[in-house]
């Protein structure tokens, strides 16, 4: 038990990682969690996919293998979380740390504090405030660096590091959640799906070095799948935004079209000019505007309907505590 940092409620630890050939890694993982969790009761569960010897140097250590067949990072965090649902303890955290030495396990008492604390629901380690040189690829930066933006931006969620893999969550918090994504995109649709049942996230500076071993991360296959899934959460949680945009392009394609469709039939009757009615664009002009009209009544519709839906779904929920700001001094950078 550690006192001294205010920890008062003894909850069960479930760490869960993900691997997919970290032999040269794992060791240490497990070692170093083992060690930083001594003084509480936990449990090491790692989802293995690997064809090296990852799951018998995991096994060796004690900790719980489980075997997953299907490929991806969401894959399996779903089996692992499933696995530690199963257990009914809604007062238990789940750490979520990778397997390739990126992140410091010793992290993972700051990163459960709060939730032991009851003053947070899901943690997650902001990784750009101690991040070593190279650590991440410029892509992957930037890619987080714009999906942080757009969801921070449509959500209200004001989050530095929307993609980091070390996080803590309650379990009562995880089962409220339906998650079903098998890539990558699972640390979106979490922090999505926290949204939804408002949730509330608070996000501490953490340090992240370069991996050990070979990533796993297939660049167009994720980086089209993380865009992708924005895509269709966003519509999800906001279904006006998306549909709202696509009826603008609609609206100002139409206005094109019928612009150049006006002014070559007022050239033809008032000006005497041989310009060509231009009928083609006229109609094309039409079906856009139809579109847009469509598409802008379906997004009002959808928009309507999710609202509701969520509204007696989650009506039971609180309010997020709007108190976290001061109670953490400043290190907490979101709260929604
Ligand atoms: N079981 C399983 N684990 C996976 C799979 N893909 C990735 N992982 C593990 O998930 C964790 C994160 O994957 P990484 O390849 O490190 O991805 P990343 O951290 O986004 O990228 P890097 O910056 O290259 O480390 C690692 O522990 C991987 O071994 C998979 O398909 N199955
Ligand atoms: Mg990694």
């Amino acid at each position: 038990m550690q006192a001294s940092r205010g920890i008062t409620h003894r909850s069960v630890i479930y760490v869960v990682i993900p691997t997919l050939n970290e032999e040269k890694s794992i060791g240490e993982v497990i070692n170093r969690c083992k060690k930083v969790l001594s003084d509480f009761e936990y449990e090491i569960i790692v989802i293995d996919g690997s064809e090296d010897n990852t799951r018998h140097i995991a096994r060796e250590l004690g900790a719980t293998v489980l075997e997953e067949g299907v490929r991806g990072y969401g894959a399996a965090y779903l089996t692992g979380f499933a696995y530690v649902l199963d257990k009914n303890d809604d007062d238990s955290i789940i750490v979520m740390i990778d397997g390739d030495l990126t992140y410091a396990p010793e992290e993972i008492i700051q990163l459960i504090t709060p939730i032991l604390d009851g003053k947070a629901e899901m943690v997650l380690a902001n990784r750009f405030t101690h991040m070593k040189p190279k650590a991440m690829s410029v892509r992957n930066r930037f890619g987080n660096w714009a999906i942080s933006k757009v969801i921070g931006t449509l959500y209200g969620l004001n989050i530095q590091d929307s993609q980091t893999g070390l996080r803590a969550i309650s379990a009562g918090c995880l089962r409220e959640m339906f998650l079903e994504a098998t890539g990558m995109p699972l640390a979106t649709e979490m922090l999505v799906e926290a949204k939804k049942i408002r949730a509330s996230i608070v996000e501490l500076p953490a340090s992240y070095s370069k991996r050990v071993g070979k990533s796993k991360i297939r660049p167009f296959h994720d980086g089209y799948g993380i865009i992708w899934a924005t895509i269709r959460l966003v519509s999800e949680l906001k279904p006006f935004v998306v549909y709202g945009g696509i009826s603008l392009l609609f609206l100002i394609a139409g206005l094109i079209f019928g612009s150049y469709a006006f002014i070559g039939w007022y050239q033809w009757q008032f000006l005497g000019l041989s310009t060509w009615p231009r009928l083609g664009s006229a109609l094309l002009s039409v079906m856009f505007l139809v579109t847009s009209t469509i598409v802008f009544v379906l997004g009002i519709l959808l928009d309507t309907l999710l609202r509701s839906l969520r509204a007696s779904t989650y009506r039971q929920r609180l309010p997020p505590h709007h108190q976290l700001t001061s109670y953490y001094d400043g290190i907490i950078q979101s709260d929604i």
